[in-house]
């Protein structure tokens, strides 16, 4: 049988997904699953580098597995698995770490923003936080890495060390190449277009969560900052508007010269309430799908434990392979 390329990504459980981890990530990934061996991940050990409540991690993981499948991904075709079922992502972090430049690591944008959120006392895992993202996608041989525009700096890292490792003993890692579309993967905050669209803004009014209310999307979208130029169109200038004309082309398929054309001397009235009627029927049938998978909790167990089995046999493969290199014992 021929090889197929593989694919891995992930994302944390660490509260409700917005439009943008929809549009930047997931739905890039559903495409994905006929071509390619793929990999997808609910990173629960990256979402303890912030305070977690317990109970809520444990419900905001079986939410975002209920996502996944409802989003359209399919464990026929793809494995999905919880990262803390598989040990080899931890253990294969530790010898990572041992090559890992403290310099390199607190370059990190996501580390400096995020520890600068924290002040005091930023605990060890936030900045070794993109070591195990390397691990992660390492562990699997993987090609192809899906990720949104603010991934592409751990990537980046994750090349780097499989190289690092690789000169030190021997070809042991397939070098990951980033997939970042063009479009969408950056979806900005609808409260300041200056700064990405992010699930834990303190502004609700800030981001469209997936599962939002049909009444919440059209009140945020209503309420979405824009500028008194007054033309729906895609330039930089207007950076709001250029946002919801984005997510407008997401979630209709329109393209964005179709977009401008429609609304050529409209006011931007007529195209948020439009916008808002494309919003909510592009996410209703992902509602009710999720709404499905959430009363049958039999199936989500039986999708994650089919899948941490497939997960554990091929990061294994890997895991030993290292192991002997650096010079452990095998067990
Ligand atoms: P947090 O706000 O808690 O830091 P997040 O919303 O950035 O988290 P992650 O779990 O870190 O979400 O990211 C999951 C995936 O979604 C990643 O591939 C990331 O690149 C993508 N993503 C996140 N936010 C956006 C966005 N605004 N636009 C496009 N892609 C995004
Ligand atoms: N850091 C990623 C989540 C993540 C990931 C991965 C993505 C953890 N491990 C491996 C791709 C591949 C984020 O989106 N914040």
């Amino acid at each position: 049988m021929e090889e197929r390329k593989v694919v891995f990504s992930g994302v944390q459980p660490s509260g409700s997904l917005t439009i943008g981890n929809y549009i930047g990530a997931i739905r890039n990934w559903i495409s994905l699953q006929d071509e390619y061996d793929c990999f997808y991940s609910i990173v629960d050990l990256h979402s303890i580098t912030v305070p977690q409540e317990p109970k809520n991690l444990r419900k905001n993981t079986l939410e975002l597995l209920a996502v996944y499948l409802a989003c359209g991904l399919d464990p026929e075709k793809c494995t999905i698995f919880i990262q803390s079922h598989v040990p080899a992502h931890a253990e294969l972090c530790w010898v990572l770490n041992t090559m890992s430049y403290m310099g390199q690591l607190g370059r990190m944008t996501q580390y400096k923003e995020k520890s600068q959120k924290v002040g005091e006392n930023v605990n060890a895992g936030l900045f070794t936080y993109p070591v195990l993202m390397a691990a992660d996608i390492l562990l699997y041989q993987t090609d192809l890495v899906p990720v949104g525009e603010d991934q592409k700096q751990h990537l980046e890292l994750a090349r780097d060390l499989a190289e690092r490792f690789n000169n030190k003993y021997s070809p042991t890692f397939k070098i990951p190449e980033p997939l970042i579309k063009k479009e969408g993967a950056r979806i900005m905050s609808l409260q300041n277009p200056e700064k990405k669209m992010s699930k834990s803004d303190e502004n609700e009014n800030a981001y469209i969560l997936i599962l939002d209310s049909p009444d919440a999307i059209r009140r945020k979208i209503r309420r979405a900052v824009t500028d008194l130029k007054g033309q729906v169109k895609y330039s930089d200038e207007q950076p709001g508007i250029k946002n919801l004309i984005e997510i407008y082309s997401a979630f209709s398929g329109d393209s964005i010269e179709d977009i401008e054309k429609r609304y050529e001397g409209k006011g931007y009235s007529q195209f948020k309430e439009d916008l808002a009627e494309v919003v909510v029927s592009g996410l209703a049938p992902i509602q009710e799908k999720y709404n499905y998978y959430m009363k049958n909790k039999d199936y989500l167990e039986s999708v994650y434990k089919k899948g941490a089995e497939r997960a554990n046999y091929v990061s294994n493969k890997t895991l030993r392979k290292v192991y002997r290199k650096v010079g452990f014992i095998e067990r």
